[in-house]
């Protein structure tokens, strides 16, 4: 079994609410969200940093961050979104991943990682996943 979280998530040895399943990236919601609906954009193939991950890969992770951010709006009600990557410095898991956090005006949001919450119960998390998934444009 894998030891990277993030590739047994992929491999479905590990819980995860999946919104993107695509060939060269996936995407589920952090565990941690900042808000409700925060997911990271990952590349299928494990990649620890940015400097190893090739244009075409990097493309489309940028693609399905840019594409989730349009669907927070109408999944969780978002005005905006923030995008962000943690790249070796306080990156927590050495798999690339693409932070896309749902933003409301005035979300009282100061720093950029914190206060995190967690969802109530895994339904609530997998309503939250689906309504993602539902409101992705489908891939170019
Ligand atoms: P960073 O600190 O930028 O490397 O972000 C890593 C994120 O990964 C952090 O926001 C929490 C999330 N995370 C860590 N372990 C798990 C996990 O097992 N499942 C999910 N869905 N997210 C995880």
């Amino acid at each position: 079994m894998a030891q990277c979280i993030f590739d047994r998530i992929r491999d479905g040895d590990a819980p995860g609410h999946l919104v993107v399943d695509e060939a060269d990236v996936i995407a589920f919601l952090d565990a941690r969200p900042l808000f409700p609906g925060h997911t990271l954009v990952v590349p299928r193939r494990h990649v620890a940093t940015l400097a190893e991950l090739d244009e075409a890969t990097a493309s489309a992770v940028w693609d399905v961050g840019r594409r989730v951010a349009a669907a927070l709006r109408p999944a969780v009600g978002a005005d905006g979104a923030f995008l962000a990557l943690n790249d070796e410095v306080s990156q927590s898991v050495a798999h690339v991943h693409l932070h896309v956090v749902p933003r409301r005006r005035k979300d009282g949001l100061r720093g950029f990682f914190w206060p995190r919450g967690r969802y109530e119960t895994p339904e609530e998390a997998a309503k939250i996943a689906a309504a993602i998934a539902a409101s992705l444009a489908p891939q170019s």
